[in-house]
């Protein structure tokens, strides 16, 4: 198959990238995305959204003319749907269901310019049968064009879930050189989705049905889940033992097939604690394992803020003469994981955010890659850490960021320290 032109459907942290790459190759990459600010920013060769390389990358493939911005879909040869795949908002935020409406406004908006022999392929992590009901609401703007479901390998258009699996920070190098797991929702579908991810990736293109591909995506990132809730699990207990969780895994993964990850104040992120609940959802009482490990997760950060209050308590007792309102705290990092300045979804951020709420005193920011304080911190300071160690009574570590970790653990000997990340205690 040839394509002279892809349009790519989407243009965020997933989308943008992946056009921008695709551009690099010398194709005609045409984006599309419903935000007006984000369309007119790539226009100018610059980008919306933090990732490394990824400027350059889009301030070239603009500039060379390979790659243009707009929010109306134009005819392609190729369609990437890169849209995000929430749950279902409800009031009292505790629905878990996938919302696929971004799914189904994008299939309509491309629905009037598809042709022909055109390749449409869901790359959004997505439950089980999402890409078939992609198919259904093309189908059913299109009655004049015939799709995989009712047409086999006959069919006009081909249909394929290819989902993304690059890590945020990694995105540019993880897109050219991953594994990607290609799901067709018929043999020659699965083959015109591999002559296009060929264009640009240099790992293996595996091919499967679109629901193995769909389901692939989910457990990889419940497989990590339910093994962090591991480690979570295990910190909770050692703290009650009065053993170091540290040392107890680094003994434990000396065995040739034990290696446990990395316990933490939670798990962050728009993939990890989101995927394994659209698991969850479609088969809650088979997924029991896969529920738990994202309930003793969604916990940790409780356990940590329980944890400050404890160490608030010691403080006091110590000095008899203060009250909870002269006792400082530091919290040091925000972002959801280390070395990076995201902080959506993020464990830190809500511990902190808790914490500043909560505690009478002051509470004071350290997070080396921002340079202002969210919203929901405005009343807190945002400090480097040299002054966050002279001013503070308990030390709170979040994030294991190269800056705290290369922090003289003797600065701490009268603090009290929380930490979460093992670097300063372990
Ligand atoms: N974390 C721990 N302990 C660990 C490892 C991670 O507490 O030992 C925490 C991190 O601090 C963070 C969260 O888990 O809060 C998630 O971080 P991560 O680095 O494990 O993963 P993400 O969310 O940045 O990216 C994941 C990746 N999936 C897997 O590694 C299986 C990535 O490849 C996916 O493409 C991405 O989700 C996605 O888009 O789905």
């Amino acid at each position: 198959m040839e394509f002279n032109t892809v349009s790519v459907v989407g243009l965020g942290y997933i989308g943008l990238p992946t056009a921008a790459v695709i551009a690099s190759r010398k194709k005609k990459v045409i984006g599309i995305d419903v935000n007006q600010h984000a369309v007119e920013t790539i226009n100018e060769g610059r980008i919306h959204i933090v990732e490394p390389e990824l400027d350059m990358l889009v301030h070239a493939a603009v500039k060379e003319g390979y790659l243009r911005a707009t929010t109306t879909p134009e005819p392609a040869d190729a369609f990437l749907v890169a849209v995000p795949t929430p749950f279902k908002t409800n009031p009292e935020h505790t629905s878990h269901e996938p919302d696929l409406t971004y799914i189904k406004a994008a299939s309509q908006s491309i629905a009037p310019v598809l042709k022909k022999g055109d390749l449409v392929i869901l790359e959004s992590t997505s439950p089980v049968g999402a890409t078939e009901s992609m198919a259904e609401w093309l189908a059913e703007a299109r009655p004049d064009l015939t799709f995989p479901q009712t047409h086999g390998e006959e069919s006009d258009v081909r249909i394929a879930h290819c989902p993304e699996r690059v890590l945020p920070g990694h995105v540019i190098r993880e897109l050219v050189e991953n594994d990607r797991v290609i799901g067709g929702m018929t043999a020659k579908c699965s083959q015109a989705a591999t002559e296009l991810y060929k264009i640009f990736v240099e790992g293996e293109c595996i091919t499967t049905t679109a629901r193995t591909a769909e389901m692939a995506k989910l457990t990889e990132n419940s497989f990590r889940d339910v093994n962090i809730a591991f480690a979570n699990e295990l910190s909770i207990i050692c703290d009650k033992l009065d053993i170091s969780v540290w040392e107890l895994i680094r003994l434990a993964n000396r065995h040739p097939r034990v290696n446990i990850l990395q316990p933490g104040p939670g798990v962050g992120g728009h993939c990890i604690a989101v995927d394994p609940w659209f698991i969850v959802s479609e088969t809650p009482d088979e997924a029991r394992l896969i529920r738990t490990a994202r309930e003793v997760n969604d916990g940790k950060p409780q356990w940590v803020v329980d944890k400050v209050n404890e160490a608030v308590g010691k403080f006091l007792i110590e000095n008899p003469e203060k009250t909870a309102k002269d006792v400082t705290i530091a919290c040091f990092g925000l972002a959801f994981k280390p070395d990076i300045d995201d902080l959506r979804e993020s464990p830190a951020l809500g511990i902190a955010s808790k914490l500043l709420s909560q505690h009478p005193g002051e509470v004071i920011m350290v997070e080396p890659n921002i340079s202002k304080l969210p919203e929901c911190l405005t009343t807190a300071t945002l400090v480097d850490s040299k002054k966050a160690i002279e001013e503070t009574d308990v030390a709170v570590l979040l994030v294991d960021h190269k800056a705290f970790k290369n922090t003289n653990k003797d600065e701490f000997l009268n603090k009290i320290v929380v930490d979460s990340r093992g670097i300063w205690t372990a």
